[in-house]
C-alpha cells in the first residue's frame, strides 16, 4: 500500500471516530456523490481522501431575503451523517442562523475569518437582495445586504448562491416584486454557480462543496450556473410516473381514481416537462422511495426554475419542450390501456409540436402498457374509471 493510501486510511479511521460513522458508511457515501456528480472510477477515493483530510475551507455564509429553508433542509436531513459531515467538511466562520453570538461579536468573527483566508474562503449566499431603493430593505449589522455580499465577494476564493432566491429571485421576486429582489449573480455582475431549488437539495450543495474540496474548483456550470451533473435533465425525462404520460393516463383532480393509483400530474400543472432538476434521480430526505413532490403526489412547481417556479401559476399546464414521439399522448377521454386511435394521437401530437411520427410511436408504446388492476383481474382499467372527465 502507497504512504498515501495508508495516509488516507488512517484519516478515514480517525473520521470514523469523529462523526461516530462507521468505514462503510463513509465510503458508501463518497460513492454516492461521485455517482451524483457523474465523476468517472476512481473519485470517490480521490474524495474520501480529501474530506478525511480534514483540510477544512472556511466558509462565510450569508443570509439576505429567504425563509432558512436551504439551511434547515441541509441540516435537517433525514440521513445521519450529512448534517455532521457538512459541519465536519467545512468550516462555518460565519452563520446567522447558527452561531450563538450576535452583535458586534459576530460581524467582527466574519471580517477576521475573511482576512485569514483573503482569497480562499468559500463564500454561500443563502436568500435574494433587495436593491429597490438603495437596498434599504434588508440590513444586517447596519449594512444593506448589496454593500455585505460585495465586500463577502470581493475576496472570497469561490461564491455559490443557494437556493432559488440567490440563484435566480425566486419567491421574494415575485410580482410584484416590491423590494427589487435580485439574485447573487445580478448584484455581482457576473454567473456564478447557482445551486437552486426551494430548498435545494442537500445533496447537491454538499456535492459541490466536496468537489471544490477535493479538486480546488467548483464543477462544471450551465449557461444560467447550475452545476450539469444536478440540472442538465429535465424532470420529466427522470419520473416514475413518465410512463403514464406516455400511454396518456392522468390524474385529473387531486384524490381521483388516477391520482390514488399514481397517473401522470401533468393535467394538474406538474411542470416536471419544462424544469430541470435531479429531483427524481436522488429523492429528497432519505426517507426512501417516492420521497419528492411528485412521488408523493403533487405536481412539481418548477421551484428550481426562473419564470416557472413562483410565477408560473400551479394549475397552468406546462410547455413541453422536448418535441420526441413520446410527447404526443392521445386525449383523455381514450380508453385507457385499450390503445388511442392513430388520428387523436396525432391531433394532440401536433398541437404539441410534436413530429408526425409520434402518432405511431405512441400508438405502438400503448400497446405494451395494457396491466389489469390487481384487485380486479380480467376487466380493463378504462371500465373501471366513469368518472374521467373531458378535459
Ligand atoms: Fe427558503 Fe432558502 Fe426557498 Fe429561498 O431556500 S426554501 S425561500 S429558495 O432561500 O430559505
Ligand atoms: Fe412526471 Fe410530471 Fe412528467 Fe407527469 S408531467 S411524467 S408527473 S414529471
Ligand atoms: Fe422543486 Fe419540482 Fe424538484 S417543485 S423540488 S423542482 S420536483
Amino acid at each position: 500500500m502507497s504512504e498515501n493510501k495508508v495516509k488516507s486510511s488512517e484519516n478515514i479511521a480517525m473520521l470514523e471516530n469523529r462523526l461516530g460513522i462507521s468505514r462503510r458508511s463513509f465510503l458508501q457515501l463518497c460513492a454516492a456523490m461521485a455517482a451524483t456528480m457523474g465523476l468517472p472510477p476512481g473519485a470517490d477515493a480521490a474524495i474520501a481522501a480529501a474530506v478525511a483530510s480534514k483540510k477544512r475551507p472556511s466558509v462565510i455564509w450569508l443570509h439576505f431575503q429567504e425563509c432558512t429553508g436551504c439551511t434547515e433542509s441541509l441540516l435537517r436531513a433525514e440521513h445521519p451523517t450529512l448534517e455532521k459531515l457538512i459541519l465536519d467538511v467545512i468550516s462555518l466562520d460565519y452563520h446567522e442562523t447558527l452561531f450563538a453570538a450576535a452583535g458586534h461579536q459576530v460581524e467582527a468573527a466574519r471580517r477576521l475569518a475573511m482576512k485569514e483566508n483573503k482569497g480562499k474562503y468559500l463564500l454561500v449566499v443563502e436568500g435574494a437582495i433587495p436593491t429597490k431603493d438603495k437596498g434599504i430593505y434588508c440590513k444586517i449589522g447596519g449594512q444593506t445586504a448589496i454593500d455585505m455580499l460585495k465586500e463577502c465577494a470581493a475576496d472570497a476564493g469561490a461564491v455559490v448562491a443557494i437556493g432559488s432566491c440567490s440563484s435566480w429571485g425566486g419567491m421574494p421576486s415575485t410580482g410584484p416584486n416590491p423590494t427589487g429582489s435580485s439574485s447573487a449573480g445580478e448584484v455581482l455582475g457576473k454567473v456564478i454557480p447557482n445551486i437552486p431549488g426551494c430548498p435545494p437539495n442537500p445533496y447537491n450543495f454538499l456535492s459541490t462543496v466536496v468537489h471544490f474540496l477535493t479538486f480546488g474548483k467548483l464543477p462544471e456550470v450551465d449557461h444560467l450556473g447550475r452545476p450539469k451533473f444536478a440540472y442538465s435533465r429535465l424532470i420529466h425525462e427522470n419520473c416514475e410516473r413518465r410512463a403514464h404520460f406516455d400511454a396518456g393516463r392522468f390524474a385529473m383532480e387531486f384524490g381521483d381514481v388516477g391520482h390514488r393509483k399514481g397517473y401522470c400530474l401533468y393535467k394538474l400543472g406538474c411542470k416536471g416537462p419544462e424544469t430541470y432538476a435531479n429531483c427524481p434521480a436522488i429523492l429528497f430526505g432519505d426517507v426512501g422511495n417516492a420521497s419528492w413532490p411528485v412521488g408523493t403526489g403533487h405536481p412539481c412547481i418548477g421551484c428550481t426554475e426562473k419564470g416557472i417556479g413562483f410565477t408560473k401559476p400551479i394549475h397552468a399546464l406546462a410547455d413541453l419542450k422536448n418535441v420526441t414521439p413520446p410527447l404526443g399522448f392521445p386525449r383523455i377521454v381514450e380508453e385507457q390501456g385499450s390503445g388511442a386511435t392513430i388520428a387523436s394521437v396525432a391531433v394532440v401530437a401536433g398541437a404539441a409540436g410534436a413530429a408526425v411520427g409520434a402518432a405511431a410511436a405512441m400508438a405502438h408504446n400503448l400497446g405494451k402498457v395494457t396491466v389489469p388492476p390487481p384487485e380486479n383481474p380480467g376487466k380493463s382499467e378504462a371500465k373501471k374509471e366513469p368518472e374521467r372527465a373531458e378535459p
